[in-house]
């Protein structure tokens, strides 16, 4: 079901806040019968919201399988023109659809829309690299030979996305996925149905004036039952998986027992180094929405501070009056910075967090509670204060420092080399984001090179998170060592054959190998 984390009223059952646009869009979804989720070929359970069951699980996969065969011989550039009228029905309801995730994820909603933005900017670049999925010509040995590399579509690509991008990383997914020429299942996060339930709608809408199966980019909803039941499936070629490294190593190793390909994005820890020569007035407010912003609730999100002594105090006293200044409110209006955690065990954790922090002996420079008191209706939503805490050493492998914590806690601490918070940066199990702040570029070097840091995403003067669809995304060690979105990230979408062709009339063996007496 789906619970307001703003109110903690259940928006699948009664839905009494959202107005205009945004309750057409809810009321439709929710009223959605079974007939007509027939025609969209979006199998799943009784109401929205509600799970699949085994046995229609196992019809979806079938039916994302037929889906497939279909879709693999539709042209690249035809898939490209189907990508770009997603696009432009995604565009039409950036608005509303924007606020739906700012209701049911709880995020703000600047935020919001600008998840739907990211949607419509990879399904840009996937029109331009439906034209673009080159494969190679390479030079064979043998004459009269010719060896291509050619990218075919790879089957079925299941995407477990998380609740924190109810929206944006199902469509880094998506986008790619239909480039290649793939059907897509997605198993969304349980607590965001009416996002993934809006956003099929939409897309299952172009597929049907196209006069392809809804299957090519199916929908089952649910919990960890269904998630395994698609990880096990040997009708998916391929998962791509968003969420925890303690489930990720599951999904991981279940996927590989059955040599299924994985695709994993999972935990960030990620740090921000600031030098004595940085600009602050960048600096400061990059790292407040790094850390503050979504609440803390992106896997990009700034948990470690680490800043050079000369700049401690000045540093400090601008962020904490920026903390401060900081008031919870209704994600959906437009004044607010702050909205709530997504579920209560969010705030757990949040708790949790906290208490390890004051038992080690940790100052907790602001923050470090819920919010009590908050008048109705956001007294029933899961507020808490954003926290900046500094410990009394650091050590990356105490979990202080290596454990994320899903919620808006910064962890400060203090170097006087670069060296030092390189090492400290590189230190935990995660490698996804990082961010320096100076203006030496002998800095800059040091940072992005071989002995720099070790994450997938290396900033200079851009904070951790907020990163545009144009570079892969994704990160090393144990986040997962998945590429998503820009880059070279299509390449795993795809299974790749090399063909060697004989043109001539002679049938040589490789290496000059004899086999004929
Ligand atoms: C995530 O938190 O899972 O770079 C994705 C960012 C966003 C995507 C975050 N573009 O912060």
């Amino acid at each position: 079901q789906s619970v307001c984390p703003t109110t903690g009223e259940v928006l699948a059952r009664v839905n009494t806040r959202a107005e205009g646009d945004v309750s057409e869009l809810v009321v439709i979804d929710l009223t959605l019968d079974a007939s007509r989720l027939e025609r969209l070929d979006v199998p799943r359970g009784e109401s929205a919201g509600s799970r699949a069951s085994p046995a229609e699980l196992e019809r979806a996969l079938e039916r994302s399988r037929e889906a497939y065969k279909v879709f693999r011989n539709v042209p690249a550039p035809k898939r490209g023109e189907i990508l770009r009228q997603i696009r432009e029905a995604l565009a039409a309801k950036r608005e509303a659809l924007g606020a739906l995730i700012s209701l049911e994820m709880g995020k703000i909603r600047t935020e919001g829309v600008g998840e739907v933005q990211e949607f419509v900017d990879i399904a840009d670049y996937a029109v331009g690299l439906s034209r673009m999925m080159n494969g190679r010509v390479v030079a064979s040995e043998r004459p009269g030979h010719s060896i291509l590399e050619v990218p075919n579509p790879l089957g079925v690509v299941a995407v477990l996305s998380a609740f924190n991008f109810p929206v944006a990383v199902y469509g880094w997914n998506l986008a790619l996925s239909l480039a290649a020429g793939n059907a897509t299942l997605w198993k969304p996060a349980p607590s965001t149905p009416l996002c993934s339930i809006a956003v099929t709608k939409i897309v299952s809408g172009v597929l049907e004036r196209n006069g392809i199966p809804g299957a090519v980019a199916g929908l089952v909803t649910g919990g960890k039952d269904v998630g395994v039941g698609v990880v096990e499936s040997k009708l998916v070629d391929m998962v791509s998986f968003t969420g925890s490294e303690a489930v990720g190593r599951q999904v991981g190793e279940a996927v590989q027992s059955r040599f299924g390909k994985v695709l994993l994005e999972l935990g960030g820890n990620n740090a921000a180094v600031v030098m004595p020569d940085a600009d602050l007035d960048m600096a400061v407010p990059s790292v407040f929405f790094g850390a503050v912003g979504t609440a803390g609730q992106r896997c990009t999100s700034t948990r470690r501070l680490y800043l050079h002594s000369s700049i401690v105090q000045a540093f400090l006293s601008r962020l904490e009056s920026l903390y401060q200044s900081v008031r919870p409110g209704d994600p959906l209006d437009s004044a607010t910075l702050l909205g709530p955690l997504h579920t209560r065990q969010a705030m757990d954790i949040y708790h949790n967090a906290i208490e390890r922090l004051q038992k080690s002996g940790a100052e907790i420079l602001t923050g470090g509670a819920a919010y009590r008191d908050l008048a109705a209706p956001l007294d029933g939503g899961n507020f808490v204060m954003p926290t900046i805490a500094i410990p009394q050493e650091v050590d990356v492998r105490d979990p202080l420092w290596s454990t994320e914590t899903f919620a808006p806690v910064l962890c400060v601490g203090v170097f006087d080399e670069l060296e030092q918070a390189i090492e400290w940066n590189n230190g935990v199990p995660q490698g996804l984001s990082s961010s320096l702040w100076t203006r030496d570029i002998r800095n800059v070097g040091k940072w992005i090179g071989p002995a720099g840091s070790d994450a997938g995403i290396v900033n200079v003067n851009v904070g951790t998170s907020g990163a545009e669809i144009g570079a892969a995304f994704g990160g090393n060690k144990s986040t997962g060592w998945g590429r998503e979105s820009g880059g070279d990230a299509w390449k795993q979408y795809v299974r790749w054959s090399a063909c060697t062709l004989n043109f001539s009339d002679a049938a040589p063996l490789a290496q000059g190998v004899q086999f004929a007496n």
